[in-house]
């Protein structure tokens, strides 16, 4: 088998997963809920079922195929710039049978296209890049639908098995070291890395401490015991402000009942001690690190825990080596509903110690969202370059929900921060040189 050859039978796996994912979340309920809106926050899931086919027709069919298009007439109503969320239903979207039966034609002619494409010559095709784009474009939606579904009020409709069950974290230290010094931040050689993660650069990091897990629904809890939703001390001007005006008194989907009670796709539990806390604003995980009496950990801070190797000095692909998650070292991917309890996945540890830095939760940094130096816009400016700037926060290392084709040590994400729909938790830091601290 050629390499060509090779790389075609991943994208075509790739793209099947997606649509797999894609099918399962959306035949989970009928055609009604297919096209009511769950959320403002978000788009009823027939859009999103239609956008990702639209994309895909777009950037396969037109840019890389230079076919004719299928249905220019609808591009508009499934153009994210166009439309805010809230509006979306108001649209005349193509209902639920025309948006699969769209799907799938436009499917099988990237089948086609596939089968005759070479791998080189143009940028949008060198390493199957547009098609390794459109696959994580697809499963960035399955997620955004996912949380639709969490959103969603009525009876669970989805299901899987609990994470593997904790081996050894009761032994682990609360923190780790990551020692001083520069590493490479960003990539410029990993081929489906989109426009955010790159150039490589070197980026020097004074030395600091870094929780070896994310944070606990029981340390979260014992914040909000403390009084801390209360406090001014601990937020930010902003985020006091915010937490006044929504109301905050808890991470989203929980409720008092006597005790703390968190809903999970249809389903009311007590909270799991030892989980990782999920559904927190920014403002809600800067408040909880203050009171703690540390901080939220730097982008370049968390990527430097989670790639950078201290014998070979160089940088992975992700915190456990180079090679792709696997069910062993990450808890990505939608096989479980919930993240890990905390210290699982010690396979998947950073040479610095951390654990579940991909997967489990999305980790809110203190960062904004800025572009590295020597950024260009990549193949289109509306996936990044638009949103860079102070009113976005980055987030790390994909939650229970993001597909390792998606996820990379070098995968960016960012929201507003005073998002709390997306499958957000965090970690807290410190410094340990006294003049940073
Ligand atoms: C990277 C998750 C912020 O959902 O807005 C989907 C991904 N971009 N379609 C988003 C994306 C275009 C994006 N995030
Ligand atoms: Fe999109």
């Amino acid at each position: 088998m050629t390499d060509n050859d090779a790389l075609r039978e991943r994208i075509a796996g790739e793209l099947s997963a997606a649509r797999d994912r894609t099918s399962y979340l959306t035949t989970a309920v009928d055609e009604a809920d297919l096209v009511r809106q769950h959320s403002p926050l978000m788009s009823p899931l027939v859009w999103d079922l239609a956008h990702v086919a639209n994309q895909e027709e777009l950037w396969l069919l037109r840019e890389v195929g230079g076919l004719t298009p299928i249905h220019p007439e609808i591009d508009p109503l499934y153009d994210a710039f166009e439309h805010p969320r809230s509006k979306r239903p108001t649209l005349p979207l193509l209902a639920p049978g025309e948006a699969r039966g769209y799907g799938h034609e436009v499917r099988g002619r990237v089948m086609d296209l596939l089968e005759k494409t070479r791998f080189d010559g143009t940028r949008l095709t060198d390493g199957g890049f547009a098609f390794g784009m459109i696959a994580q474009h697809e499963q960035q939606h399955d997620e955004t639908m996912l949380a639709t579904h969490q959103l969603r009020v009525g009876p669970p409709v989805l299901s899987a098995p609990p994470p593997p069950a904790l081996l050894d974290a009761v032994t682990l230290p609360a923190e780790v070291f990551v020692p001083g010094g520069p590493f490479t931040m960003g990539t410029s050689t990993e081929p489906w890395a989109l426009d955010n993660e790159r150039p490589a650069h070197v980026v020097d990091v004074p030395p600091f401490y870094l929780d070896t897990t994310p944070v606990t629904n029981a340390a979260y809890a014992a914040f909000i015991a403390d009084g801390g939703y209360d406090d001014p001390r601990w937020w930010t001007a902003d985020g006091w402000a915010h937490r006044q005006r929504a109301g905050l008194e808890a991470p989203l989907f929980w409720r008092w009942e006597g005790e703390w009670v968190r809903v999970s796709f249809g389903v009311a539990l007590p909270i799991i001690p030892n989980e990782p806390v999920l559904h927190v604003s920014w403002y809600e995980a800067d408040a909880y690190a203050r009171w703690a009496g540390r901080r939220l950990p730097t982008e370049a801070e968390w990527e430097k825990a989670a790639r950078h190797d201290p014998v070979s000095g160089r940088s992975r692909r992700y915190p456990w080596g180079d090679f792709d998650p696997t069910p062993e070292v990450a808890n990505l991917g939608q096989r479980h509903l919930r993240p890990a309890l905390a210290g699982s996945y010690p396979l998947g540890a950073a040479p610095s110690g951390a654990r579940q830095l991909i997967g489990d939760v999305w980790e809110w940094t203190s960062s904004d969202f800025l572009p590295y130096p020597g950024f260009t816009a990549w193949p289109y400016k509306e996936y990044s370059e638009v949103f860079f700037g102070p009113e976005y926060k980055v987030l790390r290392g994909g939650a229970f929900g993001v597909s390792p084709v998606a996820c990379r040590g070098t995968f960016r994400n960012w929201d507003y921060p005073i998002r709390r729909q997306i499958f957000a938790g965090f970690r807290t830091a410190r410094s340990a040189s006294l003049e940073t601290a």
